[in-house]
């Protein structure tokens, strides 16, 4: 069969950007559209073909549709892509007769969103191995059977499915990620600031934790699954000469054990790369031989979700440490020499003093590349339950963790001018070379 599958344009609204002179909120990191790379790998057999919007222009699209004539177009969106998806859904019903399949974070945070009648099938969570049965239905004509994990949509009547019970099963780590179908954008896929060419592996997919605010642990059911250290080191090696290789799981040392392996593999295989990866706070401080092996492979940045510096904050978003093992890890790290790229949460109750006092933390413990994010909450999350009723802004479009969607404590001018001069400030400080 014939799949066309599409990674939506860089999408939404970002006030900061839009009012207060903030250029720096984009990502620094850019890449490839792994989730679908991923997928693609099992369909084998299939005309699989993979149109990456962040690296073209819109018509591409329209030609894609209409030349390569495909049965199925799959899409992946974040919330804050998701209206784009279902104006291209929209625009794709009125040109052709494809399936139309949407998968990724949003359709797995917030499956009902897309109960509509652009839309035909609703992919949640690992989506590799659920879709790969959903395409072997399609293709026998067979459009009706019911995919644990797989929604089918019912647009005005109830929503519901069969919820998957996600086991390593669904890695299918015996296929590997179609890197070749996105060859021709990998110039795209650069890290900015030294216009070095990076790749995305992944190690373990969910997390060991459920914070507040994050969507990962309903990504897998709360399962901590892990890809076996051979598939990974096949990964790297079809990257080719990719000097950076960014391990896109949300917490790469979850099994320190497992970890501690892949990590020795690559030693001993004399794999010579520069590796981001993702690591919690805690674990730096309780794994730091763990973290220094790393180092010895190749660990060059790790970005690190510290969040607040307050332990009621902390509590509140389920972190589960406390506030005094942020600096220690930072300090751990800095004797390790590595980049830190430390994440922060400026939630919209927060006040002048809590503005200046996390600045003051930033630049006094030396974190490298701060990376500031509004809180938001995302539908399917526990903060959002907490959250909802005082939500003000629902279109999604704002979804971009750069706007307050609840009203915020200090005057709404002052919150956002005092976020964009931080984020102006911290971002004229940041070392060139990330
Ligand atoms: C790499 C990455 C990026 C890259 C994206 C590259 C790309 N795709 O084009 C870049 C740096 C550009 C990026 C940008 C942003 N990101 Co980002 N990103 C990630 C990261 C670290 C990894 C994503 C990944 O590759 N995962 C691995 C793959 C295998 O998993 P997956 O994508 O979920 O795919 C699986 C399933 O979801 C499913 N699936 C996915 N798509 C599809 C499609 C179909 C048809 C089917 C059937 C199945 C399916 O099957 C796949 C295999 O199981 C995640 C965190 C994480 N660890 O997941 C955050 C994450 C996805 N990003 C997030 C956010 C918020 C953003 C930004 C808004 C940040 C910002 N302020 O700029 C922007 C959005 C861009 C925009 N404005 O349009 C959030 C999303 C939360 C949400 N619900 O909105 C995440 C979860 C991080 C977090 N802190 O919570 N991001
Ligand atoms: S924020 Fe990090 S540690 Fe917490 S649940 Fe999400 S991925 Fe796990």
């Amino acid at each position: 069969m014939k799949i066309l599958l599409i990674n939506p344009p860089d999408s939404g609204r970002s006030i900061p950007e839009e009012e207060y002179g903030v250029t720096s909120i984009k990502q620094i990191f850019r890449g490839e559209p792994f989730g679908l790379e991923v997928i693609a790998g099992a369909l084998a057999g299939h005309d699989v073909t993979i149109l990456d919007m962040k690296c073209e222009k819109e018509d591409a699209l329209w030609r894609s549709v209409s030349d390569f004539r495909p049965q199925v177009i799959g899409l992946t969106a974040v919330t804050c892509e998701a209206n784009t998806v279902l104006r291209y859904a929209r625009k794709i019903r009125e040109a052709s007769d494809s399936v139309i399949v949407v998968g990724g974070n949003h359709a797995t945070c917030d499956p009902s969103y897309f109960n509509r009648s652009e839309i035909d099938y609703i992919v949640i969570g690992v989506g590799k191995k659920s879709f790969s049965e959903l395409i072997s239905h399609i293709q026998k004509g067979d459009r009706g059977v019911e995919i644990p994990g797989i929604a089918k949509t019912s647009a005005g009547s109830s929503f519901s499915y069969l919820p998957r019970n996600y086991g390593v099963d669904d890695l299918m780590d015996h296929c590997p990620p179609r890197y070749d179908l996105v060859e021709g954008y990998r110039e795209h896929y650069v890290l900015e600031k030294l216009g070095m060419k990076m790749g995305f592996v992944m190690t373990a997919y969910g997390c060991t934790h459920a914070c507040s605010f994050c969507t990962i642990p309903g990504t897998t059911g709360g399962k901590y699954l892990l890809h076996s250290p051979d598939s990974v080191i096949r990964d790297i090696g079809l990257l080719g000469d990719v000097p950076f290789i960014r391990m896109v799981d949300a917490n790469t040392f979850g099994n320190p054990a497992a970890s501690r392996d892949l990590c020795r593999k690559i030693k001993n295989l004399g794999i010579r790369k520069r590796f981001i990866a993702d690591v919690r706070a805690d674990t730096v401080v309780r794994h730091y031989d763990l973290l220094k092996e790393w180092k010895e492979a190749g660990l060059h940045a790790v970005v690190v979700g510290f969040e607040d510096i307050q332990d009621g904050r902390i509590e509140g978003y389920n972190k589960m440490y406390k506030a005094d093992i942020i600096p220690r890890s930072i300090e751990l790290l800095h004797e390790l020499n590595m980049l830190i790229v430390g994440d922060f949460i400026v939630p919209p109750d927060y006040t002048m003093q809590e503005f200046a006092d996390l600045e003051q933390f930033i630049v006094r413990n030396g974190i490298q590349v701060p990376v500031l994010s509004v809180l938001t909450p995302i539908p399917g999350t526990p903060l959002y339950e907490r959250m909802k009723e005082r939500i003000v802004i629902r279109d999604l479009d704002f979804y971009t963790f750069t706007n307050a969607v609840v009203p915020t404590a200090l005057p709404e001018k002052a919150f956002y001018e005092t976020f964009s001069e931080l984020v102006k400030r911290l971002h004229e400080r940041a070392p060139r070379q990330t």
